[in-house]
């Protein structure tokens, strides 16, 4: 018996990486009969054929895991934005946090291509990005020939996702952290923003005794396990504030005595965070009628 992490699923096998040492290994026919699928991050045991084959016969509890792309016992994820092509959005961004958080994961900012920037649109960025600073995520920017060794602090032996739109330079930040994997970057197209890229393909690469992965952006169906009325917790400082509303099941809307609205007003609580807020909550109630 071998226990290893999966790193790799290529057509049905699973490449399952113990300590370097890589076995294509395949799930038992069991697993099929639970509906129960291994994803890349598990940590597995597996009985070893032909020196580097074997059968997966148990998966180990996952810490957590992200739906789309499959991903699971994730450390640190990881949004990256870019300033400019495709140009930065709090609303793409905020949106990305609200599926981070809709998987207890606590996600760091990186804004990329700044060096594409005037003075002035760096300022108005800048200031957008106080937001979420204050928020408590941390932020980073960076530009084409920022080295990335700043941007990641204490990485060793974690299990890194980066998040983000296709073109943003999540393979870029990954070869200056480690030119060995030589991965190809892009090529800008007009087809950027039409999720060109919709491969849902993980693989994870070795890093500082760790891993790492870049993922896609998402669509909205990555929205469908939120609810309506859940929405609200995942926006840290409308999920804290809303404590204090004068009903329990305060949406934040339209309700009296609403403390989330009172904060909005007096400035306390971003008034461009609210309006995403409750633009989602309409999105999604939409939704919900629609079925
Ligand atoms: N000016 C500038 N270009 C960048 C930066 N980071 C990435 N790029 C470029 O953006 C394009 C897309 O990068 P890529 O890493 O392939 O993006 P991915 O789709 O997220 O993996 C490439 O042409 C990169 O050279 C940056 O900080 N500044
Ligand atoms: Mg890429
Ligand atoms: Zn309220």
């Amino acid at each position: 018996m071998r226990t290893g992490r999966i790193v790799k699923l290529v057509s049905g096998v699973y490449q399952v990486d113990v300590k370097g040492e890589l076995f294509n290994t395949k799930p038992r026919g069991l697993f099929r009969k639970k509906k129960l699928s291994p994803i890349v991050g598990d940590m597995v045991d597996f009985e070893v054929e032909n020196e580097k084959e074997g059968y997966i016969y148990h998966i180990h509890e996952r810490k957590n895991f992200l739906k789309r792309p499959p991903v699971s016992n994730i450390d640190r994820l990881i949004i990256v934005m870019s300033a400019k092509s495709p140009d930065f959005s709090a609303q793409l961004l905020d949106r990305f946090l609200v599926i981070a958080h809709s998987y207890h994961l606590k996600p760091q900012i990186i804004v990329t291509k700044v060096d594409l920037l005037s003075d002035e649109e760096y300022e108005q960025l800048n200031q957008q990005l106080a937001i979420y600073d204050q928020l408590g995520y941390m932020v980073n920017t960076k530009g084409q020939d920022d080295t990335t060794s700043t941007l990641f602090k204490d990485i060793a032996g974690e299990l890194i996702v980066l998040s983000g739109q296709s073109g943003v330079g999540k393979s870029t930040l990954l070869n200056q952290l480690n030119p060995e994997l030589s991965l190809e970057t892009q090529h800008i197209s007009k087809a950027l923003n039409r999720g060109r890229h919709t491969t849902r393909h993980v693989e994870l690469y070795s890093i500082n005794n760790g891993y790492i992965a870049d993922t896609p952006g998402f669509s909205a169906l990555d929205f469908d396990h939120i609810d309506k009325e859940q929405l609200k917790h995942h926006f840290r400082e409308i999920n804290e504030a809303g404590a204090l509303c004068k009903f329990r099941d305060c949406m934040h809307l339209k309700e009296p005595q609403c403390y989330v609205k009172a904060k909005v007003e007096n400035g306390d609580i971003s008034q461009m965070r609210y309006n995403h807020y409750v633009q989602l909550y309409e999105e999604l109630a939409q939704r919900k009628e629609r079925y």
